[in-house]
């Protein structure tokens, strides 16, 4: 099959980059397969597109909110009607298995039909005014331009959390799509193209951190960056947009954590730790890479654990067989090799995994064994850093306050669970631990689009994006005041 050359999306059109330069994007599970060649664009092109969004502003922030959320739905109708391409050309670009390709295309559907009704919504507020004859309320108005800086773990869900809620409430924006999963950020401007969003509202510039995130980063004309992916490179996005003085949301690590308490039903936990550690091969911000166990427990849950991960079948997620994908590229592998031997020079035991799966099939891709290790003490690295990778640490603690503070000794804040009978016990969880989610009797995983995601501490910045919180990222609150009375009416001051 002939490869496919796939263009920037700037102002309507489909143009190549002017570095003329491309790059390719290979299926991880299978490295000898390319699943298409995508634009190396440079600062120029960042230009350009930026250019494109500041011309398009004006227009879109008049077009009455409604009818912006009109062609939101149809993004929302195509997806739907193109849901299993749109999963299997991300399975190829990023190796998770099909179900979880089809749910992520899901969460951005869902997302975008909850989102899109803000366009008859976008409430503010109305205040009585402390004078007579004088009426006061609040309205939201788009920030601007926003960059979006996007991740290749979530290709479609975690654009659509971005650019809906930045599109819907009427900003402009420029994406630059992770380099490993440029393919669905294409389809995706593919599809509102077909919805009939005017030129210059959506463009696409895909290529590296530097060559293009950076640019945007930088340009006077974007005003808000919106950034998904690794903690280093967020605080570097978070210096960038504090000199120029622009407005930011990030979106980074998690170093989430099940508590799996006494009373316990085991079998769920189990279900709970497998979705959570080795779905998406571990790659996700919300995986649950450390299980806190009670030591009453220990033994038990662990036999069980790791008699579940050895079964696993890991292989090309194509195959509807497969429970586990790929890792996404021979940097994570080497990632993932480098903290199974961390942990051993810790003195962590291992139980089962640690290093690449070997089989038929697997030869051509970066394909890792499940991997637990047990007698994790809480201030080893593999407890405390973000691994991305299927490996979990099993921690023994005594109670729940135990297990409490070890979940919280952790630079992030992003997902937690608990698994118990016990409602008590539960809500004083809920209360005590220090993240954007706790989840209980269900894993770290599974967030729905209605509510706010995100965490506290290094995970962000304070921000939550989907639900309505998303509304404060991609809004300016203005306040209204209109003077009725016919004379000067002072606040305060005539007191
Ligand atoms: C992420 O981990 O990067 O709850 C996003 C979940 C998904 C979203 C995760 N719905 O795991």
């Amino acid at each position: 099959m002939a490869i496919k050359t796939w263009k920037n999306y700037i102002d309507g059109k489909w143009v190549a980059a002017q570095t003329g330069e491309l790059f390719e994007n290979i299926n991880p599970a299978n490295t000898s397969e390319v699943v298409g060649r995508f634009q190396r664009s440079g600062p120029r092109d960042v230009q350009k597109a930026v250019a494109a969004a500041h011309k398009a502003k004006k227009m879109w922030r008049e077009t009455p909110a409604p009818k912006r959320a009109e062609i939101l739905y149809r993004v929302a109708e195509i997806m739907v009607r193109e849901k299993e391409s749109l999963a299997r050309d991300m399975t190829r670009e990023m190796g998770k298995i099909l179900a979880e390709t089809r749910g992520d295309v899901q969460e951005a559907i869902d997302l975008t039909y909850f989102t899109a009704g803000e366009g008859r919504r976008l409430a503010g507020e109305t205040v009585p005014s402390e004078l007579k004859n004088k009426f006061c309320m609040s309205v939201r108005m788009p920030v601007g331009v926003v960059g979006c800086i996007t991740p290749w773990n979530f290709p479609l869900a975690i654009p659509s959390w971005k650019l809906i809620p930045a599109l819907v409430t009427g900003n402009t924006a420029v994406i630059k799509p992770a380099e490993d999963t440029p393919l669905s950020v294409v389809n995706f401007v593919k599809i509102f193209e077909q919805a009939g969003l005017p030129p210059g509202v959506l463009n696409m510039v895909t290529g590296t951190g530097p060559e293009v995130g950076w640019p945007m980063v930088e340009h006077p004309q974007v005003d808000l960056v919106s950034f998904t992916g690794s903690y280093e490179t967020g605080s570097l996005i978070a210096a960038g947009c504090a000199t120029h003085m622009k407005q930011y949301s990030l979106e980074m690590g998690g170093k989430n954590a099940i508590i799996v308490m006494d009373d316990a039903n085991l079998d769920l936990a189990v279900e709970g730790i497998l979705f959570g550690a080795f779905g998406t091969t571990g790659q996700r911000c919300t995986a649950c890479s450390r299980v806190i166990v009670h030591r009453k427990v220990q033994k038990k849950l662990t036999d069980m654990l790791v008699k579940r991960a050895r079964a696993l079948k890991v292989g090309d997620g194509l195959n509807e067989k497969n429970e586990m994908g790929p890792l996404i590229n021979s940097e994570a592998q080497a990632k993932v090799e480098l903290y199974i031997r961390i942990g051993k020079t810790e003195g962590a035991k291992m139980l089962c995994g640690g290093a690449a799966a070997k089989g038929r099939g697997l030869s051509k891709g970066y394909f890792f064994q499940p991997t637990v290790f047990t007698d994790v003490s809480p201030k080893m690295r593999i407890a405390q850093e973000e691994i991305f990778g299927p490996v979990v640490s099993v921690v023994s603690c005594k109670n729940l306050e135990e297990a409490v503070d070890i979940v919280n000794d952790s630079k992030y804040g992003l997902s937690s669970a608990l698994y118990t009978q016990d409602v008590n016990r539960a809500f004083q969880a809920i209360r005590d631990l220090d993240t954007g989610i706790t989840y209980i009797n269900a894993s770290t995983i599974g967030a729905e689009i209605q509510l706010p995601f995100g965490g506290t501490k290094g995970t962000g910045n304070g921000h939550r994006e989907a639900g309505t919180a998303a509304l404060e990222i991609f809004t300016e609150w203005k306040s209204v005041y209109i003077d009725y009375s016919g004379k000067l009416q002072k606040a305060q001051i005539d007191h």
